[in-house]
C-alpha cells in the first residue's frame, strides 16, 4: 500500500493525502522538513520574533550582557523543526508498520480542492484586504510636476490590471472546484481558433503598447524633459553622497556652479571643488543636513558619488537617480507643494519631506536621509543669504595649488 502510494500510477488515482505526503517526506525528507518547518516558522514565528527582539534590544539597554532571549529563539527554531520532522516520521512509521491507515476513507482529490480553494480565496481576500488597510501608509499626493503624471499612470495602469487580477483568480478558483478530479475527467480538445488568437494578441497588444510609450514619456521627464516655462525661475543645485552623508552645493550671486575635480577633494574642501574657478568660490556649503528648494521652480540637482554607488531618492517628489562615483548625473523637478502646505494637507504638523539613500552602500546606510524644505521663492533667497560660502581666503591651501598646476586647469 506505501509503495502503490509513493508510486502514484494512473491505476490508482485515489490516492491517500496522508500517506502519499509521508511518502513524499520520505523521499525528499529533508528538504521538504527544512520547506515545511520554514515556512511554519516565519508565519507563526515572526510576530514572536519580532517581540522577542524588541525585548532582546531592552534587555541590551539595560545591561551588555549575553543574549538569552536570542538563544533562545534559536532553541526553539530548532525544535519546531525537529517536532515537525518527527511527527511526520511517527505517521509513516505508523502506516508501514500496521498497514492502518486512518485516512483511507478521504477523497484526496476532494480534500486537496478544498485545501486549495481554501488557500487561494483565502490570499485573494488578504490581497484585497491589505490593499485597503494600508493604503494610509502610501505617499502623499505627488509635490512635483511629473511627479502627478507618474502616479497617474501608475493609476491608470492600476485601475484595470486590478479587476483582471481579481478576475483571473477568481476563475482560476472556479476551474479548481470544477475540475477537480472524480467531477469532470476529460479536457475536450480544441483546435487553435486563428481569429480569436489574432483578436486576444492584438486586443492585449494595444494597452501593453500605449503602457509602454507613455512610461518612456513620463519617467523620462525627471531626467531630461523639462524645460522652464515661461517666467518660471530655475535653480541648480548639487547634491553630493559618501558614507555616510549628503552634501549639498548651491550656487552664489552669479546662479552657477563651479568647476571640481576629484583630486581635489581633502582637507577642508569636502567637495573638491576648484577654487581657482571664480563661479566655484562663491558657491555655498550650508552646514545644516537639510535641503532647500523653492516652489514652481525648476530644480536641476546634480548628482555626483565620492566613494561608493548611492542613490538620491526623493519619494514625495517621485524623482530617483543613481549617485555613481566617476558619473555626472542629474534629474530635474518642479516642486509644486510647500512643506507648510502639505503639512496642512496632510494634517500633519511635523510632516517633513524627505531625502534618503536608496541603495544599501554600507554600514551606516540609515544616516543617509535628509529633511527637504520646499518653501516660497522669497523665503529660498533669505535663507540662502544666511549660508557661508565654500571658499575660505585661506584656500586653497599650498598643496592644492600644488595639485592644480599639476591639472594644468
Ligand atoms: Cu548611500
Amino acid at each position: 500500500m506505501w509503495g502503490r502510494a509513493l508510486g502514484a500510477t494512473a491505476s490508482q488515482s485515489r490516492m491517500k493525502l496522508l500517506p502519499y505526503l509521508c511518502g513524499y517526506m520520505e523521499r525528499m525528507r529533508w528538504l521538504s522538513v527544512l520547506g515545511l518547518g520554514g515556512t511554519v516558522w516565519a508565519q507563526i514565528g515572526a510576530a514572536a520574533k519580532a517581540r522577542a527582539t524588541e525585548l532582546a534590544l531592552e534587555a541590551a539597554e539595560k545591561s551588555a550582557a549575553f543574549d538569552w532571549t536570542g538563544l533562545l529563539w534559536k532553541l526553539v527554531w530548532i525544535e519546531t523543526l525537529l517536532i515537525v520532522f518527527l511527527a511526520f516520521r511517527l505517521i509513516q512509521l505508523v502506516v508501514q508498520y500496521t498497514g492502518y491507515d486512518p485516512f483511507a476513507r478521504w477523497d484526496r482529490d476532494k480534500v486537496n480542492m478544498r485545501l486549495w480553494m481554501a488557500v487561494g480565496l483565502g490570499g485573494l481576500f488578504l490581497a484585497l484586504w491589505s490593499t485597503f488597510k494600508y493604503a494610509p501608509l502610501y505617499l502623499p499626493e505627488a509635490a512635483s510636476r511629473h511627479g502627478v503624471l507618474i502616479d497617474g499612470l501608475r493609476n491608470g495602469i492600476i485601475s484595470f490590471t486590478y479587476p483582471a487580477f481579481i478576475l483571473v483568480h477568481l476563475m482560476l478558483f472556479y476551474m479548481i472546484w470544477r475540475y477537480y478530479n472524480g467531477r469532470v475527467r476529460a479536457a475536450v480538445y480544441q483546435e487553435t481558433h486563428h481569429k480569436l488568437e489574432w483578436a486576444s494578441l492584438i486586443a492585449i497588444s494595444i494597452p501593453v503598447v500605449a503602457i509602454a510609450i507613455a512610461g518612456i514619456y513620463i519617467w523620462s521627464l525627471p531626467v531630461h524633459g523639462q524645460k522652464p516655462e515661461a517666467g518660471q525661475k530655475t535653480v541648480e543645485i548639487e547634491v553630493v553622497a559618501e558614507q555616510f552623508q549628503w552634501r549639498v552645493r548651491y550656487p552664489g550671486a552669479d546662479g552657477k556652479l563651479g568647476r571640481y575635480h576629484y583630486t581635489l577633494i581633502g582637507g577642508e574642501n569636502v567637495l573638491g571643488l576648484d577654487f581657482t574657478d571664480p563661479k566655484a568660490q562663491d558657491d555655498l556649503l550650508p552646514a545644516a543636513k537639510e535641503i532647500h528648494l523653492p516652489v514652481n521652480a525648476l530644480v536641476t540637482i546634480h548628482v555626483r558619488s565620492k566613494d561608493v554607488l548611492h542613490s538620491l531618492f526623493l519619494p514625495h517628489f517621485r524623482t530617483h537617480i543613481y549617485a555613481v562615483p566617476g558619473q555626472k548625473n542629474q534629474v530635474m523637478l518642479v516642486p509644486t507643494i510647500t512643506t507648510k502646505e502639505m503639512r496642512r494637507k496632510l494634517g500633519k504638523p511635523d510632516f517633513d519631506y524627505e531625502l534618503a539613500c536608496n541603495q544599501l552602500c554600507g554600514g551606516a546606510h540609515y544616516n543617509m536621509r535628509m529633511k527637504v524644505v520646499v518653501e516660497s521663492w522669497e523665503e529660498y533667497q533669505a535663507w540662502l543669504a544666511q549660508q557661508k560660502p565654500a571658499y575660505q581666503p585661506a584656500q586653497p591651501s599650498t598643496l592644492t595649488q600644488a595639485r592644480l598646476s599639476n591639472l594644468n586647469l
